[in-house]
């Protein structure tokens, strides 16, 4: 019988052959896909986010992990809408307009995909109407990613614009990156800000809870 303890710490060890070996030997003997997923790999991935979080771990070993991750989600993903798992939810990830950086919001992704969220993932230099997009195609927090001083203005004219859609109600707002700070998502009127990858899981979970 396949070890979900093996294969937790076959992630946190970023063995992305291992974790595919192991999940596929796991899904063979029919061990329950959610189970597989909450047992194994979301577990891992969690212990991952809490050593990240306390400088335990670095930007190469989430990196690598995330990597084993996606070995493991390779093999779950089609099984996982025949075994009736709903994702906790969904939410489109971007670095704003004019902001090229994107391994912080690469992370902050696959900690979310991690945590069992569906990702809309948007890419690097979104316009505010992208989001806008998103959040009318179902994503229930919009996340946004900047890196540069210049273009966190971006992140107020995506609030803004949400606002202006009429939006509000139905989705929430959440950024990051390294400029950006608590009173910055204050003062546009975001819902939330995470500091760090880890961080913005339990702020998407909080503010899903709260909607
Ligand atoms: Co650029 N760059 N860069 N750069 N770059 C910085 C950001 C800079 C601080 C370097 C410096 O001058 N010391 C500086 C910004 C200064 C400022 O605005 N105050 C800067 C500059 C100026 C520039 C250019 C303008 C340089 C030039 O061309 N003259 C240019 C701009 C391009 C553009 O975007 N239009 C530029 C270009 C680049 C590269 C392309 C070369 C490359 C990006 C490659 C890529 O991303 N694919 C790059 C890099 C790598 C950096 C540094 C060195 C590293 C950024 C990084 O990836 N950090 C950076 C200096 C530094 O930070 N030491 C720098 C690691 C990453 C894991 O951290 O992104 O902070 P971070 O993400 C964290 C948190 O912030 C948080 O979680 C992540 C994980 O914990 N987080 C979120 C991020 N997004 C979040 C969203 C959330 C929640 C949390 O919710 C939605």
């Amino acid at each position: 019988m396949t070890n979900l303890e093996e294969l937790k710490e076959s992630l946190i060890g970023g063995k992305a052959p291992q974790v595919k070996e192991l999940t596929q030997a796991a899904v063979n003997e029919g061990v329950p896909v959610p189970e597989i997923l909450n047992q194994g790999l979301i577990a891992g991935m969690a212990i991952v986010g809490k050593r990240f979080k306390a400088n335990e771990f670095y930007v190469p070993e989430v990196l690598i992990a995330a990597r084993a991750m996606h070995a493991g989600m390779d093999i779950l993903q089609p099984l996982l809408a025949e075994s009736g798992v709903k994702p906790v939810g969904k939410i489109a990830v971007g670095t704003v307009k004019g902001d090229l950086h994107d391994i912080g919001k690469n992370l902050v992704v696959m900690m979310l995909k991690g945590a069992g969220f569906e990702i809309d993932d948007l890419g690097i230099d979104v316009p505010a109407e992208k989001f806008v997009e998103a959040a009318k195609s179902g994503s229930q927090v919009i996340a946004m990613s900047a890196l540069l001083t210049t273009t966190m203005p971006g992140m107020a004219e995506i609030v803004k614009a949400l606002e202006e859609a009429n939006l509000t109600a139905k989705v929430k707002t959440m950024i990051g990156g390294a400029p950006v700070t608590q009173s910055y998502a204050d003062e546009i009127k975001a819902d939330g800000y995470a500091p760090d990858a880890s961080s913005a899981v339990d702020k998407a979970k909080e503010l899903l809870e709260a909607s």
